[in-house]
């Protein structure tokens, strides 16, 4: 379409981005038609009916029900047209495709903190395969930040303490601006980076080199990570079959019955909350005997933040499957650059 060429816009580069774009078109063109029309109108009656000679009458005019009409329904109409088109174009961007990888976004001030599903951390870069449909899921840790691509025509807000989730599909290779595009403090105008949409090739020779310099030869995938905080943090000595904590296999999406008789399903928010505020919600039939962890995930060793900790906790939780509960004597061999110190245990190193 040429219309949705004009280079006022920032480039197109996902299937969400023309979408908005013809909507925004509609809703410019109705409403700078509607506003050349009153001042063409204006002009043109001004003109006309001036008063053309000295002593001149204006009349006595009691309105027209049809003319009300006319002017109350067609508006009405564009208007309804306008909404309905925004909530399916708006409902696009939340209806994340369920077999979408999942990068996890964490903003602070005044960087991003991108993690992919294979472990591969960046700051301030994204790196994504084209026509591949991504979904995001991002955290604050600190203030309200927004994440903005104007190519992909999507800017989601981040709050610190919950997750939210937009996704992407990405179908033009190139490089994209990111934003923060919610004023959040004195280096908010640092706080951006570039989206890079690579070919099949390319993105493949990147991941694999960005594994390889910066994953040492224990780390794995983000669950994989998170399996090791679960053991690292004696998760495990409860989290088993042997009955003092409910075992966590095929706990995503469930439905957990809670002590007051109400109920939740269980999303990342639910586990982030379990993890850090255990007693917000106990499950049914449980004793609230789980200690917070809030204070102690976070990792300077390995230049993990308590959110990203969080984040590998809970893709290993989303990941664990009937029997998949690791064996609570299993032994870990601390990754390279693990902490050593025992007292940096949540028991102290007692064990
Ligand atoms: C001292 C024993 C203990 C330890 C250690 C422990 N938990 Fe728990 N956890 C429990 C108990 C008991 C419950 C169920 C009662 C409740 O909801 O608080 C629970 C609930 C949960 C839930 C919610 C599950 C549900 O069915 O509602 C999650 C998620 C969870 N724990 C994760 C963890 C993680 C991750 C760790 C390690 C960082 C951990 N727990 C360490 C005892 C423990
Ligand atoms: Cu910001």
């Amino acid at each position: 379409m040429l219309i949705a060429n004009i280079p006022l816009l920032p480039e197109r580069a996902s299937e969400q981005a023309a979408q908005v774009d013809y909507l925004f078109y509609f809703i410019s063109g109705v409403t700078g038609a509607g506003t050349i029309l009153v001042f063409v109108l204006l002009a043109y009656l001004c003109t006309v009916h001036r008063r053309k000679r000295e002593g001149e009458q204006t009349p006595r005019i009691l309105g027209s029900h049809k003319l009300e009409i006319f002017w109350s329904a067609i508006p009405l109409v564009l208007f309804l047209v306008m909404f309905a088109w925004g909530v399916v174009v708006f409902d696009q961007g939340y209806a994340v495709p369920a077999d979408a990888p999942e990068v996890f976004v964490v903003g602070k001030q005044w960087m991003w903190k991108m993690q992919h599903p294979n472990g591969v951390r960046e700051i301030n870069e994204l790196h994504l395969l084209v026509n591949q449909p991504v979904k995001i899921t991002l955290i604050s840790e600190d203030v309200i930040h927004s994440f903005g691509v104007p190519a992909f025509r999507d800017k989601i807000d981040l709050l610190p303490g919950r997750y939210v989730t937009t996704w992407y599909h990405p179908n033009k290779a190139g490089r994209y601006q990111l934003y923060c595009d919610q004023l959040c403090g004195v280096g908010h105008s640092q706080m951006i980076g570039w989206i890079h949409v690579m070919e099949k090739d390319e993105y493949d020779a990147w991941l694999n080199g960005k594994r390889t310099e910066t994953l040492g030869p224990t780390d794995g995938s983000l669950a994989w990570e998170g399996r090791k905080l679960f053991l690292k943090l004696q998760c495990i000595s409860c989290h088993n079959q042997k009955g003092r904590a409910p075992v966590l296999e095929g706990l995503y999406g469930s439905t957990v019955p809670l002590r007051d008789g109400s109920s939740v399903v269980v999303n990342e928010n639910y586990i982030r909350e379990s993890i850090l505020k255990p007693l917000a919600k106990v499950h049914q039939g449980w004793e609230p005997i789980m200690p917070t962890f809030a204070g102690q995930l976070e990792d300077k060793h390995l230049n993990l933040s308590e959110e990203e900790a969080l984040i590998r906790l809970i893709a290993f939780i989303k990941t664990l499957g009937p029997g998949q509960t690791p064996t609570p004597n299993e032994k870990f061999p601390p990754p390279i650059g693990a902490p050593t110190d025992p007292s940096k245990l949540p028991d102290g190193g007692k064990k």
